[in-house]
């Protein structure tokens, strides 16, 4: 309705302006507005025109408060596609990244694997070389005649064959038993043996060595050569001559002890030879 009367209204101006011959003589203009009717006209028609400047006026500002709107909602919308790209985006890296993890993981673990293998194949050789060298020595070191006897369940500790047995017996059956294993009851040469041989047996166990003073107090003898027993270490507080009860040697922890012969909870070591 307003868009109707504003075109008839400037129809209607533009109709008396061009009969003033605008078109031929711009000083009509001015004739024209000087004239009396088309200036009680323009009067007239000043209120309403104004009018309709007010209402376009406020239809722009709507139309541009609708588009500051539009605007603002695509803006909106713009920002939460922008957050969930990026959210899947940042998903997906994730994913990746914790494939390519893994991926790496497989390939180190492989690698490592191959570089074991080579270098256990490599240093395989070297080593048997190297065993059979040590084995060979220790053989050296023991009596020919020696390691020709040596029975069925002693090992190479040191540089003799001894066999350690985990069965309790009080210090005459383990002798006996030794005797049965082909062997006798073990006693050491020196400080090496007893280190040798400690860490093979069981902790807090104690173990029959095969010495005693039965005969003379004091006197320690082996029961294999029959000779005084070449190397001992005892523990704090032994050995005990004054007790006549403590006669035959265990060790334990690495230390040696005189104790009652007949205490029956005590494992023992036999010797194969029978020269300490
Ligand atoms: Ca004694």
């Amino acid at each position: 309705m307003h868009n109707f009367g504003t075109f008839f209204l400037w129809a209607l101006a533009a109709s008396i302006l061009w009969q003033g011959s605008l078109a031929e003589d711009p000083r009509s203009v001015y004739m024209c507005f000087n004239d009396p009717i088309v200036s009680s006209c323009l009067t007239d028609l000043k209120p309403m025109l104004n009018q309709l400047v007010k209402a376009q006026d406020q239809r722009t500002r709507d139309a541009e408060a609708k588009l500051d709107r539009l605007d603002r909602q695509l803006q909106t919308k713009a920002e939460d596609s922008q957050a969930k790209l990026n959210k899947s985006l940042l998903a997906v890296q994730e994913k990746l990244e914790a494939k390519l993890q893994a991926v790496l993981k497989q390939l180190q673990a492989v690698s490592e694997k191959i570089d074991a293998a080579k270098v256990e194949n490599q240093l395989q050789p070297i080593s048997d070389k190297m065993e059979a060298c040590q084995q060979a020595d220790k053989l050296a070191a023991v009596p020919a005649a020696a390691t020709n006897t040596i029975p069925s369940g002693y090992e190479l500790i040191g540089s003799r064959y001894f066999r350690i047995v985990n069965e309790y017996g009080d210090w005459d059956t383990a002798k006996r038993r030794c005797r049965e294993m082909g062997g006798y009851l073990a006693s050491f040469q020196n400080a090496e043996e007893i280190n040798a041989i400690t860490p093979k047996l069981k902790a807090y166990h104690n173990y029959w060595l095969g010495i005693n003073d039965r005969d003379k107090e004091g006197h320690f003898v082996s029961v294999a050569s029959q000779k005084p027993a070449p190397f001992l270490k005892w523990a704090r507080g032994h050995p005990d001559v004054t007790n006549h009860e403590q006669n035959c040697v265990s060790l334990y922890k690495g230390e040696m002890s005189d104790i009652d012969c007949k205490t029956d909870a005590v494992y023992f070591i036999c010797q194969a030879d029978n020269e300490t």
